[in-house]
């Protein structure tokens, strides 16, 4: 199902493309990767991430944390089928800000790894643990707790 709708947005694009490049016309580039079709469709606007979200049962669109030096987010929260949720999974902040990420202690050990290598936490499974890194450069940085990947227990954030 999800594969077939990928494949007819791919065929969409591709199509539209071509038209465009008949026409001559180049407009209607907003900078933020084109795909603006299904801005309100599926799993609640992921395209901002390319789907990184679409097996998160707990992801709500990004939270906004803009205006805070410091923004926690919980590891082990409740979520994807036991305490295997990053909460808020998605939060926008301003350069500079640091996230603390606290372990509940539920749901067994739990990582937080970044997908570009940028910061890798320990595996572990106490309560109170904690682990921070300070976003300096804007962009989305997508992360994973290695161990529940699988199950939906992924994250991002959005640095303006
Ligand atoms: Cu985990």
């Amino acid at each position: 199902m999800a594969r077939d709708t990928r494949l007819d947005r791919r065929t969409f694009v591709k199509t539209a493309a071509t038209a465009t490049a008949l026409t001559g016309i180049a407009g209607c580039l907003g900078g933020g990767g084109g795909d603006n079709d299904d801005e309100n469709g599926d799993d609640g606007g992921d395209t901002e991430f390319d789907g990184w979200f679409d097996n998160v049962g707990n992801f709500d669109g990004v939270a906004d944390h803009t205006g805070e030096s410091e923004v926690t987010v919980t590891v082990g929260a409740q979520g994807n089928g036991g305490a295997f949720a990053f909460d808020p999974p998605a939060i926008r902040v301003d350069a500079g800000t640091t996230v603390v990420w606290e372990w509940t202690g539920s749901g067994g050990s739990h990582n937080v790894v970044a997908e570009d290598g940028s910061f890798e936490s320990d595996l572990v499974g106490s309560e109170g643990h904690t682990f921070d890194h300070t976003f300096d450069a804007t962009g989305t940085t997508k992360y994973v707790c290695t161990p529940h990947e699988q199950q939906g227990m992924r994250g991002a954030v959005v640095v303006e």
